[in-house]
């Protein structure tokens, strides 16, 4: 295909007048004439003026949803509820290439289990690391249920750095929960287990199955996980479930709930009654106490023996150094929360109408006089609930999750069965406010709620089941989240959200200006590992290098050339391809997709990826660009020749499909010398105004200023062929000095449309 140089030129000359406009049939009529055709009321109207967001606008939060089953996280926007992004955590994502470079197979390769490739992930979830008990927007944690591991998520880039598994554990729900400084991440095992290797059969299942919590240690300085500094306590098999750590005069201690303190197994093939009849039987679980600044001490003391490589603190060790306790809580409890100011602890029984809130200071008094109601078969002591029982207040059936408000006392309550929102204060124990959501409500969230100072303003019900709140889409319906006012003393629900990419357990929300992710990387940036990449290449470096049968490729990405755009092996070698995106341009990602060998790169400005990969069979391989980069983005392609083993080069050269002459030189002269003064006008602009104010300007510039310079050595290139008489290669080099200039003004123009956005001044 010819591209029409006319009509593109035209294009950039449309973005400068501001061309194009569009109408629709809504902009001609009336608020009224809208709202009649839609069916919709004031309060509809109030609820969407409440949500929208104009275009170009922000939002001022954003949530961190887990992606459930997906292994992703969802990020999206409060109040307008769009979705902004997938996290590829636990599981490979094609578009960001995770799990496609060898770089970010690296960070899957971490989550192994006995070296199996474990590719999805349960998430349930997520955590903010934390300063003072406040978010700081650097990190987030996740946990994978099913697989006990956690990862780390830094937040400058938003990509997942690190991927730990517990090595005790075989399955871990109460995770990830954050000390208040981020010390430490806390992850709690769910299905008792034993904590080796080895088989052993249910009839041992007291003496031998074993729960447990985890805390990871956070170095903050270098955003990872220590395992090495790490440790867990034994815990006896009661299915710990959920956790949350203490904060202010609780501050050092950690609380995990419990279902099936029982200790049924089931078996219905066996005879025995199921699981969910044998672990509903008593009145009361375990909410289990854990002093893990003193575990810390003992850590540091060597007072904690190593199994397995990593720190386990067994119950006989936490029960004589008095950091481990129990308090019963209400039959099959889910959430456990402590209050933001750290004085209560509030624990919800999924089959109890009630919500019990218990008091720091009486748990605490409790331990100091040593006075306990008795010791588990496992010996650890017994707080006795009214001990350490602040009040009991009647929520509704099947409460499952607390947040706080920004108002004193005042907490919303999910309640599963009855599918409502309770908003009631605990300090009075009395109800407030109950609101219907659709439908049965797991995890709900309000604004900053798990820090030590929520905003309240806005609540999201993470509902488990949509049924008919959207056009059916088949069997499966996708998750609904609903956003909720709670500035008022009424709350009122604004809108629905479908979520179609597994079941979010919780979601964290976070004010969007403690988030301040880069735009670009340093040049040749690992961002897996995040450290300067060994492969890093620039521009006019781009080599191939041969080890036996190794072949390593250090190549370059920059509209709209791949470089090399012919990679030449032989059968049977193992090739690697390195790019690296040489663009400083805002969000000029280009892809790298190849046939057949399953290679498929995202290469952001500034990163370095790779792919490894073994050329098994000769034959011919292309290779493109996914990202519609440029107009000459479809030309941004090459060929991989995998040569049969022993093959001898053809004589000859690639003859040109088209033949060009003097008249054809002349005419992309022309063309060339026209779109030079579009560029003349753009530069005029830019330069005369205060651009170096603006860092995005600086960079555009960076880019545009090096494009022009290839665009000068194509220059050369073509007068030196015309001046030959060789008019097939002056014509192709002039074309391609062209292309530079094409891109050059794309840069120049998004340059100055920024300028005039943003208020630059004219200096000369
Ligand atoms: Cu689904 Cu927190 Cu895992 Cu409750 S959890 S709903
Ligand atoms: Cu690069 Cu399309």
């Amino acid at each position: 295909m010819k591209v029409n140089k006319k009509r593109a030129l035209s294009l950039f000359t449309g973005a400068v007048l501001g061309l194009g406009m569009a109408s629709s049939a809504y902009s001609q009529t009336s608020l009224e004439d809208v709202m009649k055709a839609r069916g919709l009321t004031q309060k509809d109207l109030l609820a969407a003026a409440k949500t929208y967001t104009p275009t170009g606008g922000r939002d001022e939060y954003l949530a961190f949803s887990s992606g459930g089953q997906s292994g992703h996280v969802i990020v999206y926007g409060i109040p307008s509820m769009r979705i902004l992004k997938y996290i590829a955590v636990f599981t490979p994502e094609p578009w960001q290439g995770y799990g496609f470079d060898d770089e970010s197979k690296e960070v899957l390769a971490q989550g192994r289990i006995d070296g199996k490739d474990i590719v999805f992930g349960d998430t349930h979830h997520p955590a903010f690391s934390e300063t003072k008990g406040e978010y700081n927007g650097r990190f987030l944690f996740i946990n994978d249920k099913a697989n006990p591991r956690i990862a780390v998520i830094d937040l400058h880039d938003f990509e997942t750095k690190q991927i730990v598994v517990n090595p005790f554990f075989r399955s871990a729900h109460g995770g990830a929960f954050v000390t208040p400084n981020t010390e430490y991440v806390m992850d709690a095992a769910q299905y008792a287990a034993p904590f080796g290797d080895e088989f052993v059969p249910l009839e041992e299942f007291n003496e031998k199955y074993r729960g447990g919590l985890t805390y990871w240690k956070f170095d903050d300085k270098k955003g990872r996980i220590e395992p090495e500094n790490s440790f867990t306590f034994e815990m006896p098999p009661y299915s710990q479930d959920l956790s949350d750590a203490g904060k202010g005069p609780s501050e050092g201690w950690g609380f995990t709930n419990s279902f099936c303190s029982e200790r049924y197994v089931g078996g219905i093939e066996r005879g025995r009654p199921p699981f969910e009849a044998g672990c509903s039987q008593k009145d009361t679980d375990f909410m289990h106490v854990t002093n893990w600044k003193k575990a810390a001490e003992l850590v540091a003391a060597g007072k904690v023996k190593k199994v397995n490589g990593s720190y386990l603190i067994t119950m006989e060790q936490a029960v004589k150094e008095g950091i481990f306790f129990l308090i019963p809580e209400p039959k099959s409890p889910h959430g456990v929360d402590v209050s933001p100011d750290g004085t209560h602890i509030i624990v919800s029984g999924k089959l109890d109408s009630h919500a019990w809130v218990y008091s720091w200071e009486k748990i605490q008094k409790a331990i100091a006089a040593k006075k306990f109601e008795g010791k588990d078969s496992y010996g650890v002591p017994i707080i006795a609930m009214k001990d350490a029982l602040h009040t009991q207040v009647q929520v509704g059936l099947g409460p499952l999750h607390t947040q706080y408000d920004s108002k004193k006392c005042v907490v919303y309550t999910s309640i599963y069965v009855d599918s409502m929102v309770t908003k009631w204060n605990y300090c009075e124990g009395k109800v407030l406010d109950q609101l219907h959501i659709h439908y049965n409500i797991g995890h709900l969230v309000t604004m900053e709620g798990d820090s030590a100072s929520p905003d309240g303003k806005y609540l999201v019900s993470l509902n488990k089941l949509a049924i008919d709140r959207f056009n059916p889409v088949g069997p499966l319906h996708p998750q609904n989240h609903q956003l909720i006012d709670i500035s008022g003393d009424k709350m009122q629900l604004l809108y629905d959200m479908p979520l179609p990419l597994g079941e979010p357990h919780y979601v964290v929300a976070i004010k969007a200006d403690k988030l301040k992710p880069i735009v670009r990387y340093k040049s040749g940036w690992n961002s897996r590992a995040d450290k300067k990449s060994a492969f890093k290449t620039r521009a006019g470096r781009e080599k191939t290098v041969r080890d036996g049968s190794k072949v390593d490729v250090y190549g370059t990405v920059i509209r709209s050339h791949i470089t090399p755009e012919i990679i030449e092996v032989e059968e049977g070698d193992t090739v690697s391809l390195h790019f690296t995106n040489l663009e400083r341009a805002e969000d000029e990602t280009h892809g790298f997709a190849m046939y057949g060998q399953n290679v498929n790169l995202s290469i952001e400005p500034g990163k370095t990826v790779s792919a490894t990969f073994k050329a098994e069979k000769a034959g011919v391989y292309p290779y493109y660009c996914t990202e519609f980069c440029s107009a000459l983005h479809l030309e941004m392609q090459g060929y991989l020749l995998v040569k049969p083993k022993g093959y001898k080069a053809k004589e000859g050269k690639i003859a040109d499909g088209t033949k060009y002459t003097k008249a054809d030189y002349d005419k992309q002269v022309k063309t060339n010398v026209d779109t030079q003064a579009v560029i003349d006008s753009v530069v005029a602009f830019i330069t005369s105004h205060n651009y170096k104010d603006f860092s995005t300007v600086v960079d555009l510039v960076t880019d545009a200023t090096d494009q022009l310079g290839f665009a000068a050595e194509a220059k050369k290139k073509a007068e030196g062929f015309a001046a030959k008489g060789d008019y097939q290669n002056a014509t192709l080099w002039a074309g391609q000095h062209w292309q530079y200039q094409v891109k050059t003004a794309d840069l120049g123009l998004r340059a100055k449309t920024h300028l005039e956005e943003n208020g630059a001044k004219k200096v000369k």
